[in-house]
Order: structure tokens, then C-alpha cells, then sequence
């Protein structure tokens, strides 16, 4: 609902019919809110190196959640009602190794593939305003279970997983579209513990998305907006801010290009990152590429 309702604004907005602001606006430059971050300054970074702009071989999908599987192959969740979908994809190439449609009652959402202690995998889907997550069988992508999310989450929105060094546990990290991250057990599904996250100003920072894990901080995608928050996850607090728009930029000319569609909701959405080989993937929705990227110092 919130999702629509944002559209509606934005194409109000765009035709100067609402004159309202939704969002933060970014660069953050503002004086530092000492409640929340204490002798602390929000990074604006929008310099990165684009090492390769990745053309799919299939889609193009309405991405909600990606995940490296291992070092050759991705996790990916595709949305909106009757076109729903999770599938593995070639991190080479990006073409479809698997895939499992969705029935129509479902739009997908965040995904992440976690290891069982037997060995296997599982690879959990959130969906939208259904209230439930999917659990499909890691090797055949076919469904396992599903559960009831904890009713704390409002909707499904984004995940990922963070993998403690020392104990091998798993969290799982889910946004709900607020200015939340829950953090859940995978094995009961409860939630363990939430993060409120708020910029320099205290200002909550909503509609956070998608999720990853880079180095060590949290990346959220920030709906509607191109820019990824860098979140310290022990804390929650706003360590960086990273402006994408101009990889959206060159997605929009290639959907020119190729005479697909564009629309308002073909915002940046999907981000992968591969710890043993430093792979850094970003993809939007409906983008017909993927792109991978250098970005040190974070
Ligand atoms: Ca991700």
C-alpha cells in the first residue's frame, strides 16, 4: 500500500500538482544531532568505479532481493502479483539457472539463501502484504514451507544475512519499509532484536529496502531514492550515504535502447556483495542491467 501510495505522490509531485517533500533530501551537510551521533559525520560518497555494466540475458525482473548463492551464482527475487519469481542466475553471465514462479496471491520480496546445519540450503522470500515468507529447497528452488512473518513486520521488504565469525549463527536482517531493520532467527522466525535507524538530524530515515552486508556495515537501498544508506548494524547509527543515480541514469538509457518499458518504480534495488572475491553487484527494478562495482574505503 505504501508503495503506491508513494507512486501517486511522486507523480503528483512531478507535475507540480503536490508540493510536498517525502524524503530526506541528500547530500546530508546539516549539524549532527548529538543524541544519535555523537561527534559523527554522515559521509556523502558518489564516487565508485564501474567495472562492468552487465546486459541480462532474461527479464526483465521487478528485482526485490539479491544474494550471492556462492561465487558463481546469484539468489533473486522478483515482485509484483503474477509475475513474482525466485531464481537463481549465472553471476557471470546472469542467465536463468533455475527459477520457480510465484502463485499470483504472492508478490515477492527480500530474499536470502541460508545454510542448514545438516548441510543443505534454504533459501527464505518475503512477500509484500501477504504476511507470510516462503522457505524453497536450496537445490531445487521448490517450496519447503511457509511461515507466518512476525507480526511486529508490517510488510515484506528487504533481507539479508549476517554470519557471526566465531559462533557460525545466523541473523537475518528484514525492513519493513519504515525506518526499521528487525533482526531474526532463521531457525524460529522471532525476532531477536530491532534497529531504528536516523539520520544526522534524528530524522528517521524510511523506506528502507533492500539489504546487504559489505565489509562488515549494513547497505540498505532507500526506496524511490537511488542512494544506499551505509549503516553501522551494531548500532544502528548513519555512517554513510551513497548516491547511485547515475547508475539508474544508464539503465534508463539502455531500457531506451532496447524500447523496453520505463517507469517511475524503475528505481535502484539489488545489491550483492561476495566476501571471497570482493564482487559488488547493484541492479534496479525492470533494469536491464546488472552492474558490478569498486568501492573501497567504507
Ligand atoms: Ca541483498
Amino acid at each position: 500500500m505504501i508503495k503506491w501510495l508513494f507512486t501517486i505522490v511522486l507523480f503528483l509531485q512531478v507535475f507540480g500538482i503536490l508540493n510536498i517533500t517525502t524524503q530526506t533530501q541528500y547530500p546530508l551537510n546539516s549539524k549532527i544531532n548529538e543524541d544519535i551521533a555523537p561527534q559523527r559525520q554522515v559521509k556523502y560518497i558518489s564516487h565508485y568505479t564501474l567495472l562492468r555494466a552487465i546486459p541480462r540475458k532474461s527479464g526483465p525482473f521487478f528485482v526485490e532481493g539479491l544474494s550471492f548463492k556462492d561465487a558463481n551464482t546469484l539468489v533473486e527475487s522478483a515482485g509484483l502479483y503474477g509475475e513474482s519469481s525466485i531464481h537463481y542466475l549465472d553471476a557471470d553471465d546472469l542467465s536463468v539457472i533455475k527459477q520457480t514462479d510465484l502463485g499470483p496471491e504472492f508478490f515477492g520480496e527480500g530474499c536470502e539463501i541460508v545454510k542448514n546445519k545438516d548441510g543443505t540450503e534454504t533459501v527464505f522470500q518475503l512477500t509484500y502484504q501477504e504476511g507470510k515468507v516462503l522457505l524453497w529447497d536450496g537445490e531445487t528452488l521448490e517450496l519447503k514451507q511457509m511461515i507466518d512473518a512476525p507480526i511486529d513486520i508490517d510488510e515484506g521488504w528487504g533481507m539479508t544475512k549476517r554470519i557471526d565469525k566465531e559462533t557460525g549463527d545466523v541473523r537475518l536482517y528484514i525492513t519493513d519499509g519504515s525506518n526499521k531493520v528487525y533482526i531474526v532467527d532463521p531457525e524460529t522466525f522471532e525476532i531477536i532484536n530491532t534497529l531504528e535507524i536516523y539520520d544526522e538530524n534524528g530524522e528517521e530515515v524510511t523506506n528502507l529496502n533492500e539489504l546487504e552486508f559489505v565489509r562488515g556495515k549494513l547497505w540498505a537501498n532507500v526506496f524511490g531514492s537511488n542512494y544506499v544508506m551505509v549503516i553501522d548494524p551494531d548500532t544502528g547509527i548513519l555512517d554513510a550515504v551513497i548516491d547511485f543515480r547515475k547508475l539508474q541514469k544508464q539503465a534508463k538509457q539502455e531500457v531506451k535502447k532496447l524500447n523496453q518499458r520505463w517507469n517511475s518504480n524503475s528505481v535502484l534495488n539489488g545489491i550483492a556483495y561476495h566476501e571471497e572475491t570482493d564482487r559488488l553487484l547493484l541492479t534496479g527494478k525492470m533494469w536491464p542491467l546488472m552492474f558490478e562495482i569498486s568501492l573501497q574505503g567504507i
